[in-house]
C-alpha cells in the first residue's frame, strides 16, 4: 500500500467506545479496556487498535483532522496525535516505520514526518478549521491526489528493520539485571527509563512481541537474567504484522 489517508478514525479501545467522549458504548459487545480491564477484553482490543497496526506500517501516512471531530468532542486530539506519532519513525521522534507522515495536505503548512508531545497544545499541528463536513467536503480528493502524486514522483524508501538486542532496553548490548530493573520499574511503577532501538518498530522490552509490556515480560525477564533461561526476546524484523501478528512465543 503506497499511501493511506486516515480521515479522523479512531485509534484505540477508548476512541472507539466513546469513552474518553463520556457516553461510552459497548461495540461488538466490548466496552474499554479502562471500564473492563479483564485480560479477554485487553486482548480483544488489542487485535483491533489501529495505533498498533500502524507502527508497522512502511508507506506514507496522511492524518486528516480538523479541530472539531466528526465523532469525538470538539478539542479532542488524542487520537491524531497518537497515530502520527505512531507513525513517524523513530529517527524522527515516533515509534513506527513510515517512509513519509504528516498532518494534513500540504495546504495546511504542517512540517512532514514530525511528531507532537500530547502533553503540549502549544506545539500542536495547524488544524483544518472548523469539521470536515461541511467546512471542507471533498476535501480528501484533493489529499488523495496529493498523496498519489507524491507516491508517483517519490520513492519510499523506508528504514531497514535492525532490532539487534531488542529486549536492552537500556542499550548497553546486554540483557543483565539493569533492564530487569527497567522494566519492573515500567510495569509495576510506571517509570519509563527504556531506551528504543532507532530503525526497530518494536517497542523495547516487549519481549515477547505481544504489542504490550505486562508481568509477562517481567518473568521472561528475570527468568533469562537469574534463572538460566536461554529463551531469547522475539525479533521484531521477523513480524511482518508486529506488534500483534508474531506467532505465538514459545
Ligand atoms: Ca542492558
Ligand atoms: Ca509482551
Amino acid at each position: 500500500m503506497a499511501y493511506l489517508v486516515d480521515m479522523e478514525g479512531p485509534h484505540d479501545n477508548r476512541c472507539i467506545t466513546f469513552y474518553d467522549a463520556g457516553h461510552e458504548v459497548a461495540v461488538c459487545g466490548h466496552l474499554s479496556t479502562v471500564t473492563d480491564p479483564s485480560p479477554s477484553n485487553v486482548a480483544f482490543w488489542a487485535e483491533r487498535e489501529a495505533v498498533r497496526y500502524i507502527k508497522s506500517y512502511p508507506g506514507r501516512y496522511l492524518r486528516m483532522q480538523a479541530e472539531i471531530d466528526h465523532a469525538q468532542n470538539p478539542g479532542y486530539f488524542r487520537h491524531a496525535i497518537e497515530m502520527i506519532d505512531s507513525a513517524t519513525q523513530r529517527v524522527f521522534g515516533g515509534g513506527g516505520i513510515c517512509c513519509w507522515t504528516r498532518v494534513n495536505g500540504s495546504d495546511g503548512g504542517n512540517s512532514i514526518n514530525t511528531v507532537y508531545p500530547y502533553d503540549n497544545p502549544a506545539q500542536y499541528p495547524t488544524w483544518l478549521s472548523g469539521r470536515l463536513n461541511p467546512d471542507h467536503l471533498g476535501l480528501e480528493f484533493t489529499y488523495i491526489r496529493e498523496m498519489s502524486d507524491l507516491a508517483a514522483t517519490t520513492p519510499c524508501s523506508p528504514i531497514q528493520c535492525e532490532c539487534t538486542y531488542f529486549g536492552d532496553v537500556n542499550l548497553d548490548n546486554a540483557i543483565n539485571p539493569q533492564d530487569v530493573v527497567y522494566i519492573v520499574n515500567h510495569v509495576y511503577k510506571q517509570i519509563d527509563m527504556r531506551q528504543q532501538l532507532p530503525n526497530c518498530p518494536g517497542d523495547n522490552g516487549d519481549w515477547d512481541c505481544n504489542g504490550t509490556i505486562n508481568p509477562l515480560d517481567v518473568v521472561r525477564y528475570v527468568n533469562y537474567v537469574y534463572k538460566g533461561s536461554t529463551a531469547l526476546p522475539c525479533d521484531p524484523c521477523a513480524c511482518a504484522s508486529y506488534p500483534v501478528g508474531c506467532p505465538p512465543y514459545p
